[in-house]
């Protein structure tokens, strides 16, 4: 356990798994934060790309003050809102309405600046299950074979809101209606490698909830390397699992990891609220010393395991055989 000394505040860093997730104690988000504090909690989350709060039994506001520290918050144009406060974002699962999130994503990748991160707070989770699972796309993207990686480099796929369009039409939203979200919401094109903005690292920044081609690449070569891109979230060494209790909290930067919510736990209510704080226009650069190889930690036993069976040497060509059966 790491402790970080703020002028007012000590909080504690306890990690989860090895590169991703860590829990934060010792700090009370009742409380206005310092500004140190405040900058010692972002390279938290710039560290371990989420981190987690426990038995914060804070109100809206002062949730929405808390993220507010990290940048302006933003309102989500079709989830449901809270009526007064449009930037709390309602998540609410019970016998009627069983859980949905549970697909890999990071948020609002359908908007020309993605979020920099959310800030969720449950306050009624199931006695057992409803955890969420976060992956490491910086790991991600380290242990994708050389030849994906110079595939997929400076390349960009289409992001669009289709999962909420969906969602609407059932609903019986107007073709009017959707037309002016579609003019709102113009399909952007992201890299599908993109830099961190201030940590400078590489990370895989297309998902299966809201990425839906590559461009310039025929529909079926798109699929299959999206496809191949999408699994990387799936290898649990990149991953870590939060088990919630109510007035838990998980703040996580959307740059950097992708989200699963488990929907393991129908008919049990669960009950969860987020701020999300705007986030920047992806982009691409290169890095000062590019990646040589593989990352050791990773490669050898994903492979063996896993893309490969039994062949420490995965290659394009081999994904191109398994993916076109
Ligand atoms: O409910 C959760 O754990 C996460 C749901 C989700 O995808 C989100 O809040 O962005
Ligand atoms: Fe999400």
């Amino acid at each position: 356990m790491n402790h970080v000394t703020a002028s007012t505040q000590q909080f504690t860093i306890t990690p989860l798994a090895p590169t991703i997730g860590a829990e934060i104690g010792n700090i009370d988000l009742s409380q206005p934060i310092s500004a140190q504090t405040r900058d010692g909690l972002y390279q938290a989350l710039l560290d371990w790309k989420v981190i987690f709060f426990r038995d914060q039994d804070i109100t809206r506001e002062q949730h929405l003050a808390f993220a507010a520290e990290f940048g302006e918050l933003e309102s989500h144009p079709f989830a449901q809102r809270h009526v007064l406060k449009p930037e709390i974002l309602h998540i609410t699962h019970d016998e009627k309405h069983p859980g949905s999130e549970n697909a890999w994503h990071s948020d609002v990748t359908w908007r020309e600046a993605p979020p920099l991160g959310s800030v969720l707070r449950v306050t009624e989770a199931p006695e057992v299950g409803g955890d969420t699972l976060f992956a490491d796309m910086g790991a991600a993207y380290r242990g994708l074979p050389k030849d994906i990686r110079e595939l997929v480099t400076g390349q960009h796929a289409v992001h669009d809101f289709e999962f909420f369009r969906r969602g609407m039409v059932k609903k019986g939203v107007s073709a009017e209606k959707l037309a002016e979200f579609d003019a709102m919401y113009p399909n952007p094109e992201h890299p599908i490698i993109r830099t961190h903005p201030d940590t400078g690292e590489q990370l895989i920044f297309v998902n299966v909830g809201f990425t839906r081609r590559i461009v310039g690449m025929s529909d079926e070569e798109s699929a299959r390397v999206l496809d191949l891109l999408y699994k990387q979230a799936d290898f649990p060494e990149y991953q870590c699992r939060f088990k919630w209790r109510p007035n838990s909290i998980a703040f996580w930067d959307n740059r950097a990891c992708q989200h699963y919510a488990v929907s393991d736990y129908w008919p049990e209510r669960r009950i969860a609220e987020r701020a999300t704080i705007t986030g920047d226009v992806p982009f691409y650069r290169e890095s000062a010393e590019p990646l040589a190889g593989p990352d050791d930690r990773y490669r050898g036993t994903l492979r063996r395991w896993s893309t490969n069976d039994g062949e420490n040497n995965v290659s394009l060509k081999d994904v191109w055989s398994k993916t076109s059966k």
